[in-house]
């Protein structure tokens, strides 16, 4: 962990917290040098959401474990970040909703996927991803590849913090798409089955919480989810907060 001691009483120490995971991922190799400006963009967007878990988002968090409980094959795609942020948290919500863990990197190089492969390892989960034996169609760059057992067979996959044009492929490709995105906006965010405007670790947390939902409910709680609204909801929030900060009512 790093040598930069941030007092607890930090009005901002959570997010301070995951500055220094991102900072640290980054000099062990795990996060690529544009993690580091991805972490920043989501900062942004958390700090105009309020930086906690808004009530889209929850309802989103509930669906996407509903939807995760019911697959035959749910796949967990980790990048960089995912891996530098929330290593833990991701292990413990693979385990309880039975889902594979693979890592797909946009900016792959081989020594990085192993690095990340080696610190799920450590921690006790063997992840998928280091030998890609097939692709996702439609992608000219390396996020193409992936594994036969993992992505390319999964009927719904979890895919935290990115953007780009995975996502869309993906679904062409018939499957079902979980994101986790502080960004309603990103082409991820609006082309999933399901968005989760949140903070990744804040959303990983609540989602272990839902895990033991038993499958009637989680049949019911997919049948009246509809992700527009929820994408509506979180930008309506948005433009709420910074139209009251606006208008002199900032805390
Ligand atoms: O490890 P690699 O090589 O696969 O690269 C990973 C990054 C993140 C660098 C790559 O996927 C990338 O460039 O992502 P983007 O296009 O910057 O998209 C990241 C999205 O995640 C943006 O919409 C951010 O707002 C959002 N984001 C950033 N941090 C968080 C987040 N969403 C949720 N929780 C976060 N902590």
């Amino acid at each position: 962990m790093t040598s930069f001691k941030i007092p607890k009483t930090h009005p901002r120490y959570e997010s301070l917290i995951k500055r220094e995971k991102i900072i640290d991922g980054f000099k062990a190799g795990i996060v690529a040098h544009a993690g580091l400006i991805a972490h920043g963009r989501g900062e942004a967007f958390d700090y105009i959401l309020g930086e906690k878990t808004n009530e889209f988002a929850l309802v989103a968090e509930r669906a996407a474990v509903a939807k995760l409980l019911l697959s035959e094959n749910p796949v967990f795609s980790v990048n960089g970040n995912v891996a530098a942020l929330a290593a833990d948290e991701v292990i413990e919500l693979a385990k309880r909703l039975n889902m594979k863990v693979e890592a797909n990197l946009f900016y792959r190089t081989e020594e990085r996927i192993k690095k990340i492969v080696d610190l799920f390892r450590e921690r006790g989960l063997e992840i998928l991803g280091e030998k890609p034996d097939a692709r996702i169609r439609g992608l000219d760059h390396a996020r193409a590849l992936c594994t036969y057992e993992g992505i390319y067979s999964a009927d719904t996959i979890l895919i935290p913090l990115e953007d780009g044009d995975r996502t869309k492929a993906l679904r062409e490709m018939g499957k079902y798409v979980i994101t986790i995105d502080l960004n309603p906006m990103s082409r991820t965010a609006t082309t999933a089955n399901i968005t989760i405007v949140d903070e990744l670790t804040r959303a990983l947390k609540n989602m272990i919480k839902l895990a033991d939902m038993n499958k009637e409910t989680a049949k019911e709680t997919l049948q009246n989810y509809k992700n527009n609204k929820i994408i509506e909801d979180a930008l309506s929030f948005m433009s709420e907060r910074l139209h009251e900060l606006g208008n002199g009512k900032i805390p």
